[in-house]
């Protein structure tokens, strides 16, 4: 059920924003594999040019895999729409991202896109970040740092694991060649834990090159609900 709920979600948020002419950030994780093959559809059936920009190895093996145009920022800088999943969600649109590790490549596409559409299963939907997806906010660090920003971490009264590789043996590394800390705090609500504080404060910590949070950026989301219904948030 859940994947028919990322499929309808997947499918709602390509056939409502996806033109001719465009440039498409192609975001990373299991719902996004949904809208590729949708958007594949719809560039064949109707004949559309697009370009795809990729948030890591997994999507660029997805845009290759379904013969999409596969483009970069250097290139196409301006992307016009970028469609990603999402670990969580509140209905302001904030999210936790970064389960699948992709988090910085990510985010980058994401704020050089005209309009940032989450796609997601409803069991993202949260009324505060941090009490469903409670395996921390995902903080991709520079690996020769990771132990005194845990410290750091854990001084704010998180609990942050370094994320370890489950094919590999040690830790995971990210397409950048990086290591991630998985921070939980709990439920991200109060002054200096809210989303939007929490990542500057995360971010302001030499060696992190990004974390998790996603605020501010995502302007809709679609939800494929375990009713059948698909719910838009704007
Ligand atoms: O890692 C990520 O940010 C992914 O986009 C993740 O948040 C969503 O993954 P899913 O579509 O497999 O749930």
């Amino acid at each position: 059920a859940k994947d028919a709920g990322k499929l309808r979600a997947a499918y709602a948020a390509v056939d409502r924003h996806v033109k001719d002419k465009q440039v498409i950030g192609i975001g990373s994780g299991s719902t996004i594999v949904f809208a590729v093959d949708r958007l594949a559809e719809r560039v064949r059936e109707e004949n559309l040019t697009v370009q795809c920009v990729p948030t890591s190895f997994q999507a660029i093996q997805l845009i290759r895999q379904h013969n999409l145009p596969l483009s970069d920022l250097s290139a196409t800088p301006k992307i016009d729409v970028a469609i990603d999943g999402a670990d969580e969600m509140t209905p302001d649109l904030a999210c936790i991202k970064g389960g699948g590790g992709c988090l910085v490549q990510e985010k980058i596409v994401a704020y050089n896109s005209d309009t940032f559409v989450l796609i997601a299963d409803g069991s993202k939907e949260s009324d505060a970040l941090g009490t469903k997806w409670t395996r921390g906010v995902p903080i991709e660090v520079i690996p020769m740092a990771y132990v005194p920003i845990q410290k750091q971490l854990e001084g704010m009264g998180a609990t942050a694991k370094l994320r370890m590789a489950t094919s590999k043996a040690g830790p995971c590394v990210t397409d950048n060649g990086n290591f991630i800390i998985d921070a939980h705090f709990g439920a991200l609500q109060g002054d200096s834990l809210a989303p939007a504080a929490l990542e500057k404060t995360l971010c302001m910590i030499p060696g992190v090159v990004d974390c998790g949070l996603f605020v501010g950026m995502a302007k809709e989301a679609f939800i494929g609900r375990e009713d059948g219904t698909v719910m838009h948030y704007t």
